[in-house]
């Protein structure tokens, strides 16, 4: 199955839980400024909203979300505990955390900091959102393992997939340190190190792509390019 995947984006999540499951994933990394899959397709062909991940099915149709693919991939293998299966209240605490991460840690947090359109005034704004949730999940976490007891679930992989952007806008975790201590122990687990490297690779493979076309667009032996009105 071709799975939409990012760089550095929520997208993780997804590698992870398929990794985790043994289920192997043909990834297909796009290029999110462009929104252009790698042979020039409009990334707006696989997933509509114009966003990753996405999923293509075995019967070609294209599934979109986070929350919705982890929890396809997860019946895919029946028996796995990395989602409640049962009706129980496990189930719905999955459920729950996956909203949180989704919409207020996410969206709501993290995402404005992202966005070049967002007024510098904001950023304080976002940081103060975001560190107020971290404190919140900091107390959540505080003699538990994972998110919703000593077991790893799609919603850890979710919730490790994004509180990991506090590196990427230098946010401190040390205030929290049941959260630093999580982050620490799931970054551990095979499935999240393989994911993380081939974002890793990948990212340097797209940095070295901009420097190079930035070079050969300096150099005095470029081709002058003609301004099209
Ligand atoms: N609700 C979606 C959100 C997906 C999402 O926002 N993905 C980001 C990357 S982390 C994206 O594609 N952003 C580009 C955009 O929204 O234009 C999910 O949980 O899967």
């Amino acid at each position: 199955m071709r799975f939409f995947h990012e760089s550095h984006g929520c997208s993780l999540a997804v590698d992870i839980v398929a990794r985790e499951l043994g289920i192997s994933l043909e990834i297909v990394w796009v290029d999110m400024q462009r929104k252009l899959l790698p042979d020039g397709t409009d990334l707006h062909e696989v997933n509509p909203k114009g966003q990753v991940p996405s999923l293509e099915l075995p019967d070609g149709q294209f599934l979109s979300e986070g929350l919705a693919i982890m929890q396809y991939l997860v019946d895919q293998r029946p028996g796995s505990d990395l989602a409640a299966t049962a009706r129980g209240a496990e189930k719905y605490r999955i459920l729950e955390w996956m909203s949180f991460i989704g919409s207020d840690l996410h969206k709501g947090g993290f995402m404005p900091l992202f966005k070049k359109t967002t007024p510098a005034d904001y950023r304080p704004v976002a940081l103060r959102h975001i560190a107020s949730r971290l404190q919140w999940l900091d107390r959540h976490l505080s003699g538990r393992e994972y998110l919703t007891g000593n077991r790893f679930t799609i919603a850890d992989a979710h919730c490790y997939a994004i509180v990991i952007w506090t590196k990427r806008h230098a946010i401190d975790v040390s205030p929290w340190p049941a959260l630093a201590a999580y982050m620490a122990r799931v970054a551990a687990r095979p499935s999240v190190r393989a994911a993380v490297e081939a974002q890793l690779v990948q990212e340097a493979l797209e940095m070295a792509a901009r420097a190079g076309a930035q070079a050969a667009e300096e150099s005095p032996h470029a081709e002058k390019r003609v301004e099209v009105a």
